[in-house]
C-alpha cells in the first residue's frame, strides 16, 4: 500500500504569505503532507512549470435563486458549479433568498432542494434577509447561524429586496448578538427611483441610462450609511461589489479610523467601465449589473485597493441571465427599459484566470495577494478556514493546478455556465487552471470533467468571531 493517494510534485505553491517548490501529499481527501522527497502515492502528478494553488472560494455568486417574478436564472448548482470548478473555484458560496412575507428557514430549506444531488464542488449558503420581522430575528435567524448558516446580505435598494434604515440597525443587532456577518448591497433605493424617473420622463431608457441612474453618489451615500449604522451598532460589516473610487475612498476612511469594515469587489470593476452599456440594438443590457461598471479611473482604484488591502474578498458576483431569452435580459421585451432589465452578469469561470493575468501576470498584484483575495480571506470571513482556503495538512485537499503559460482567447464556447454570453468575449488571458481537485478528487483534468455531480458537499459556516485575526 502506497503511503498516499496522490501527490502534487515540483510545482510552486503559493499561499497567503509565503511561497516556494514543495510536494503536496493527499490522503482521504486531506492535505497529508507538504515537503520534498515524499514517498510515493497511488497517482503522481508532475507540475514542473505549474503554479498549485488552493482552490478558489467563490464567496458571491447567485445560482437558481428565485428572482420573485419571470425572470430565471441560467445556472442552477449543476451547471454554475460545473463552470466555477472549470474557472478553478472549488468551493461556491450562494445566496437563499427569503421572500418577504415568507420565513427564512423555508428560503434555506427550498435553496437545499435546489442543489441536492447537483454540485461538482462544495458550497455553503449566504442567506438574503429581506423581511426582519421578530419571529426572524428573535428565533429564525439564530437558529439558523447555530446550524451553519452564518452571514446574510441585505439590501438598501430595489422594492422587494430593500430594508428600511431601522430594520438595518435590528439586523445588524442580531448580527452583534449572534456572532454573525451582514453583507451589504449599498446603494440608495429612492435616489434611484428620482434618477430614473427622471430620465424615463425626457425617454432615456436604453440601457447606458443604467449607469445614470446608478452614479457614483448613489453607491457613496449607502456605504457612509450602513458603515455609520455599524459603527453605531458596534458590528463589523462587509460590503459588497464596491465600484469605484467614491465608494473605496468612504471605506478607507472609515478603516483610517480602526473601524472594522470588510469589502469585496468584482471582476466587472476590473475590466468593464459604463461604455460598456453603450453599445448598439439592446447589446448594453449584456453589462447591467448594480452597482454598474464606472471609468477607467476608477479601476485604477479599485486595482489600488485590491493592492493594498482596502479589499479583503475578490468574487465573481455571478448572476446568470442570458442575453437572448424571454427568461432573461429580454424578460420585458427586445428592446426593454433599463428599469426591466434583471441586473447581473455572469463570471464564476472567468474570475480567476482574468485576475491571474492582469493581476498576477502584470505584477499589479502578487502571487500570495491573488491567494488572500480569492481564496484564503473569503474561506476565513465567512467560517470557512482552515478547512477551506489553505493547503495546510488537515485541510481539505481543494488544489487548483495553473498553467502560467497558457494563453486563453475568452470565448463563450468555451465555458461551461448555461449563460448564451460573456462579457468578456474575445479578451485574451495568460494563465489557465488546468487540474482542479477537490477533497482529493480530480475534478477537472485536461480541460475535461472527471467527476460526478452531486460529488459536492454542504458546508456550514462557524460563526463569525475571528476577525480580529484577519489582516489586510
Ligand atoms: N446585486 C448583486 O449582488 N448581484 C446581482 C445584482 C445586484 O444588484
Ligand atoms: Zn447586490
Ligand atoms: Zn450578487
Amino acid at each position: 500500500m502506497k503511503p498516499y493517494d496522490l501527490i502534487i510534485r515540483n510545482g510552486l505553491v503559493a499561499s497567503a504569505s509565503e511561497m516556494g517548490h514543495w510536494d503536496i501529499a493527499v490522503k482521504d481527501g486531506k492535505v497529508a503532507a507538504l515537503g520534498t522527497a515524499l514517498p510515493d502515492a497511488a497517482i503522481e502528478i508532475d507540475a514542473t512549470g505549474k503554479i498549485v494553488l488552493p482552490g478558489g472560494v467563490d464567496a458571491h455568486c447567485h445560482l437558481d435563486e428565485p428572482t420573485g417574478g419571470p425572470a430565471r436564472m441560467a445556472d442552477d448548482f449543476r451547471s454554475g458549479t460545473l463552470s466555477a470548478a472549470f474557472g478553478g473555484t472549488t468551493t461556491v458560496i450562494p445566496f437563499a433568498r427569503q421572500m418577504k412575507g415568507a420565513g427564512l428557514a423555508e428560503a434555506v430549506e427550498d435553496y437545499h432542494r435546489r442543489a441536492d444531488g447537483k454540485a461538482y464542488i462544495d458550497y455553503a449558503f449566504h442567506m438574503i434577509i429581506t423581511d426582519p420581522s421578530k419571529a426572524v430575528l428573535g428565533e429564525e435567524l439564530p437558529r439558523l447561524i447555530d446550524a451553519g448558516y452564518s452571514s446574510f446580505k441585505i439590501y438598501m435598494t430595489y422594492d422587494d429586496l430593500k430594508l428600511n434604515d431601522r430594520q438595518i440597525l435590528e439586523v445588524l443587532d442580531t448580527a452583534r448578538q449572534e456572532q454573525a456577518l451582514v453583507m451589504v448591497h449599498a446603494e440608495n433605493a429612492d435616489c434611484i427611483d428620482f434618477l430614473t424617473e427622471r430620465l424615463e420622463a425626457r425617454g432615456l431608457t436604453g440601457p447606458k441610462f443604467h449607469a445614470a441612474a446608478r452614479p457614483p453618489l448613489v453607491e457613496r451615500e449607502a456605504v457612509h450609511r450602513a458603515v455609520a449604522y455599524s459603527e453605531l451598532v458596534g458590528q463589523p460589516i462587509l460590503i459588497v461589489h464596491v465600484s469605484g473610487a467614491e465608494a473605496s475612498a468612504q471605506i478607507a476612511g472609515f478603516k483610517a479610523r480602526g473601524l472594522p469594515v470588510f469589502a469585496e469587489t468584482c471582476p466587472q470593476y476590473l475590466f468593464l467601465t459604463k461604455d460598456d452599456l453603450d453599445l448598439r440594438h439592446f447589446d448594453g443590457a449584456k453589462h447591467i449589473c448594480s452597482p454598474p461598471p464606472r471609468t477607467s479611473a476608477d479601476q485604477q482604484e479599485i486595482w489600488n485597493g485590491l493592492r493594498n488591502g482596502l479589499f479583503s474578498v475578490f468574487s465573481s458576483d455571478h448572476a446568470p441571465f442570458s442575453f437572448d431569452s424571454a427568461e432573461g435580459k429580454k424578460v420585458a421585451g427586445e428592446n426593454a427599459p433599463f428599469r426591466k432589465v434583471p441586473n447581473g452578469i455572469p463570471g464564476l469561470e472567468t474570475r480567476l484566470p482574468l485576475l491571474f493575468s492582469e493581476g498576477v501576470g502584470k505584477n499589479r498584484i502578487d502571487l500570495c495577494r491573488f491567494v488572500k483575495l480569492t481564496s484564503t480571506n473569503p474561506a476565513k470571513i465567512y467560517g470557512l478556514f482552515p478547512r477551506k482556503g489553505a493547503l495546510a495538512v488537515g485541510s481539505d485537499a481543494d488544489i487548483t493546478i495553473w498553467d502560467p503559460d497558457r494563453q486563453v482567447t475568452i470565448r463563450n464556447d468555451l465555458l461551461h455556465h448555461n449563460v448564451d454570453y460573456t462579457p468578456y468575449e474575445g479578451r485574451t488571458v495568460t494563465g489557465w487552471p488546468e487540474t482542479v481537485i477537490s477533497r482529493g478528487e480530480i475534478v477537472i483534468v485536461k480541460s475535461q470533467i472527471a467527476a460526478e455531480a452531486g460529488r459536492g458537499h454542504f458546508l456550514p459556516c462557524a460563526r463569525f468571531e475571528h476577525w480580529k485575526d484577519l489582516r489586510a
